[in-house]
């Protein structure tokens, strides 16, 4: 069956929309200030890829969106985060996000940094809080997401950009700054939907859910670098190793890793479609 990508994107952000409002609604605070930080940068644009990841892994294995939507509240709240404290003048310092300006443009760096720090830490309480898995499940939810958004996943790939600005990198150490930076959190959405479908570490789900976003992830950055081709002229990038050929040509290869990942799955369609969707998309 052929399945309509472009609708399932919608619905799901949607779903999301309002799952993440429901997390992020406090009013009233005399601190009213930081929710607004926060809500700020959570609901301007995102594409919304992993909480799409999260959703439809779920999906695919079986499970219930009711398991899975809070494990991709808590994915997009760190990767909200990730996107605030990056674009602090102590890091990339730049001042447009998402074609507006950048949280600390409009809050000031204090509260920035503060947005940041809450929406990570509430992710891990939405995350452990989860009602409709149980509590070894949000429990395998809250350290996956720790280990991989912390200093060998997420922080550490951002700590090998920082030292990469000082000198070109070699291939190696750029391979590795990219798996932990963009690949870490791309893998662990689609983990999360499996650990929500029921299938936890040493599943074949599980192993097939890693691999499939480790490709995707890869390939993703891959692309980025290729949209933003000229915009950041003193960057490493792919593009600083290979050829536009050469890069388009392995997106093409990590796409089809992807798939391959999970081609055994019968219900398969949607994160297929969404593998060649990412390899072609435009923004
Ligand atoms: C500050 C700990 C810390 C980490 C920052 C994610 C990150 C690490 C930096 C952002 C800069 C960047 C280009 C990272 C590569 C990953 C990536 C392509 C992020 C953008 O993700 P999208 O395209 O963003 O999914 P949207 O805007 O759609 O949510």
């Amino acid at each position: 069956m052929k399945v309509s990508l472009s609708r399932r994107i919608e619905q799901n952000v949607q779903l999301i929309n309002e799952s993440m409002r429901s997390y992020l609604d406090a009013t009233g605070r005399s601190y009213q200030r930081l929710i607004e930080a926060m809500q700020y940068s959570a609901f301007e644009g995102g594409k919304r890829v992993r909480p799409f990841l999260t959703l439809e892994f779920c999906r695919m294995l079986g499970g219930e969106d009711e398991a899975s939507v809070p494990y991709a509240a808590a994915i997009e709240m760190i990767h909200t985060y990730s996107l605030i404290h990056d674009d602090l003048p102590c890091m990339d310092n730049d001042d447009l996000r998402r074609g507006k300006p950048t949280n600390h443009k409009r809050f000031g760096e204090a509260t920035a940094l503060l947005a940041g720090d809450a929406l990570l830490t509430r992710a891990f309480g939405v995350a452990a809080s989860a009602a409709a898995t149980t509590a070894e499940q949000n429990m395998a939810a809250v350290r996956l997401l720790s280990e991989q958004a912390g200093f060998d996943g997420m922080a550490g790939g951002q700590m090998l950009d920082l030292m990469g600005e000082e000198k070109m990198p070699e291939e190696n150490t750029f391979l590795l700054m990219n798996r932990l930076k963009t690949g870490c959190l791309i893998k662990t959405a689609c983990m999360l939907g499996c650990l929500a479908a029921g299938f936890g570490a040493g599943t074949e789900e599980y192993a097939a859910a890693e691999r499939y976003g480790e490709k995707l992830g890869f390939a993703f950055q891959i692309e980025d670098d290729l949209l933003d081709e000229g915009t950041e002229d003193e960057k490493t990038t792919f593009l600083s190793y290979l050829s536009k050929e050469e890069a388009r040509r392995k997106i093409l290869v990590l796409t089809d890793e992807a798939k391959k990942a999970i081609a055994s799955y019968d219900n398969d369609g949607v994160l297929t479609t969404f593998a060649d969707y990412l390899s072609d998309r435009t923004i």
